[in-house]
């Protein structure tokens, strides 16, 4: 209020900023999660510092995609019994008012270690949020798949998909409706292996027009050439061929484009891809900062490249 008032005795105009900038808020985050909850946007991203260090979230919280609210430490591995380190690639998703945080913790090399994939629950997106089962929802590889780079994707039937995987394996599973555990597909198996082209991690989905998007990262995390590509299908399982990158670097604004989030303004035919890219200045792995770009479709709901920019 003073600082309008004092425009205004100055006889300036206050003029609304119309963009957040890029990237959207200070301070090295990475595998931004975007989600609208109650008409706010939401992003959950991995605190990118060295795994050691890399033991809490922060989100962040806004009306106009322009202006954003940080919530500290909403979860931290003193909450988590069996997770000590790298804890990372937060998904969300609320169901029956309560706010279920998937992430991965410890960074497992092999099915003789502790961590995986775990579950927090708060009944606010700011948290704080639970250890939700106390153990890990998945703790060892399947398909080949390292248990990281979990995606929950809601179907219109009310049917919950967990997508997950690193180490070039993506594997998909049917939540069961309060995410303690899986229900089996109708073979029996629990984790099917889904992997696209070129996958290496960071799987996401969305809907439209009744066909499923499936998106994913390739490359290496720490170069460059970290990138996303896409599939269409007309199932939640796939198969999801390969149509080609969209997200990448532009050697003249940011390297390292990739583990992305999608989401689509209520209302409106506009869509926006959340992702981390790393400053020109920057050559360390963690350097990331969020960013968001519009995603365009073309008359065939092809997605456009996507154009990244500072604004
Ligand atoms: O943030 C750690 C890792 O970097 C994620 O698991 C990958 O998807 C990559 O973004």
């Amino acid at each position: 209020f003073v600082f309008i008032t004092a425009l205004q005795v100055t006889g300036q105009k206050t003029v609304p900023k119309k963009h957040s900038g890029n990237p959207l808020f200070p301070g090295w985050y990475a595998d931004p999660e975007a989600v609208i909850f109650d008409r706010e946007y939401w992003i959950f991203p991995t605190f990118s510092a060295p795994y050691n260090q890399q033991v809490f979230f922060d989100a962040f919280s806004s009306e106009d995609l322009v202006s954003w609210k940080k919530h500290s430490r909403i979860l931290d591995t003193s909450a988590i019994k069996w997770a000590s380190r790298a804890l990372w690639a937060p998904a969300i998703i609320e169901k029956d008012q309560k706010y279920f945080l998937f992430f991965g913790a410890n960074d497992i090399q092999s099915d003789q270690e502790k961590g995986g994939i775990g579950v927090a629950i708060s009944d606010n997106p700011g948290g704080p949020y639970r250890d939700y089962l106390g153990k890990p929802l998945i703790d060892r590889f399947h398909n080949g798949a390292q248990p990281i780079d979990q995606f929950v994707f809601r179907d219109d039937d009310g049917s919950h998909y967990l997508y997950y995987g690193g180490w070039r394996h993506c594997n998909a599973a049917r939540l069961k409706d309060d995410f303690t555990g899986f229900d089996p597909f109708p073979d029996g198996s629990i984790f099917r292996e889904i992997t696209p082209e070129n996958y290496v991690e960071g799987p996401f989905m969305f809907k439209k027009n009744g066909r499923y998007y499936f998106m994913w990262s390739e490359g290496g995390w720490t170069g460059p050439d970290y990138s996303v590509a896409y599939a269409i299908a007309d199932s939640p399982l796939g198969p999801f061929k390969r149509i080609g990158k969209i997200l990448q670097q532009n050697p003249a604004i940011a390297t390292g484009a990739g583990h992305h989030s999608v989401i689509s303004i209520p209302g409106k035919d506009r869509y926006y891809i959340v992702y981390h890219r790393r400053p020109l200045t920057e050559k360390d792995g963690n350097s990331r900062v969020t960013c968001i770009d519009e995603l365009l479709f073309d008359e065939n709901g092809l997605i456009k490249p996507v154009v990244i920019t500072h604004e």
